[in-house]
């Protein structure tokens, strides 16, 4: 990885960035991933570089969904194993909830390296998905393999940075989908149950943080939450949030080089 030094105006954003090259070069990440990657940096700036409301509000709704779960799974794929290892451990033991690699573009090479990684945060770590027998109706090919003890038998899944099919397929199958995306417009972010419209960075932190706080919740409470929480006007207002930014942004014609900062 090239020493980005921290004064660097744009330092996390190169370190993500070089995160996601160091994953494709330990053999984890796929070459479609840089471009996933990418996509999401785009989206991240036009947002602003911070967890906005409705994304804190998502976030609450979907940890009081999986607290309420009887088999939460979440998923792991290649851009996950390289930005966020040990916080998607972290997430899992919060929550009690299985771990399982789930590649859109799957190889038994890249199945071994991401479990490497993930070992190497903790060797105990109990990791689905490295032998799945069960396939997703409607999936052909690799893509659509799940392990019978993770997302088959899972109410609650969590895909994080997935495609829109998959996330589709999973609903189809009477799964409640929780998804991480950058992108409130694609077909993954519109399909979900629950979309946390926030940097994987910054969301899996906070998620962790809420289960340990939420864990003491009464079952009430936490139905409460999830009673209330509506996904479609969760999406509406991070379109609402991009457009009064750019609008703001925009202004009166003139660039204004404060504001623009992130
Ligand atoms: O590792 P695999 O084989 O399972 O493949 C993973 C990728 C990401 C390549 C695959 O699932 C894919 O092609 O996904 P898409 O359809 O490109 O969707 C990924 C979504 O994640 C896009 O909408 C991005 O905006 C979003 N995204 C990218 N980086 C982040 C993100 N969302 C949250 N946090 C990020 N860091």
């Amino acid at each position: 990885m090239i020493k980005i030094p921290k004064s660097h105006p744009r330092y996390w954003s190169l370190y993500y960035r070089e995160k996601i090259i160091e994953g494709m070069e330990k053999g984890m990440t796929a070459k479609a991933g840089l471009i996933a990657h990418g996509r999401g940096e785009a989206f991240d700036y036009i947002i602003g570089e911070k967890t906005v409301e409705p994304a804190e509000r998502a976030m609450r709704a979907a940890v009081a969904k999986l607290l309420l779960a009887k088999y939460p799974v979440i998923s792991v794929n290649g851009n996950v194993a390289a930005l966020v290892p040990e916080e998607t451990i972290e997430l899992a033991k919060a929550l009690g909830a299985k771990l399982e690699i789930n590649l859109f573009y799957r190889t038994e090479e890249r199945v071994k390296a991401i479990a490497e990684e993930l070992r190497k945060y903790d060797p105990e770590v109990d990791l689905l998905g490295t032998n799945p027998t069960k396939r997703i109706p409607g999936l052909e090919h690799e893509r659509g393999k799940v392990d019978e003890r993770g997302i088959w038998k899972a109410d609650v899944v969590v895909v994080p940075l997935e495609d829109g099919d998959r996330t589709e397929a999973l609903v189809a199958m009477g799964k409640f989908v929780i998804t991480i995306d950058l992108n409130p417009l694609s077909r993954s972010a519109r399909m979900a149950d629950i979309t946390i419209v926030d940097n994987i960075v910054r969301a899996y932190p906070r998620m962790t943080e809420l289960a340990r706080e939420m864990k003491d919740y009464s079952r009430e409470e936490l139905l409460g939450i999830i009673k209330e929480y509506d996904n479609g006007k969760t999406l509406n207002d991070v379109l609402v949030h991009i457009k009064n930014r750019l609008t703001l942004l925009a202004g009166d014609g003139v660039w204004k080089r404060k504001e623009l900062e992130v």
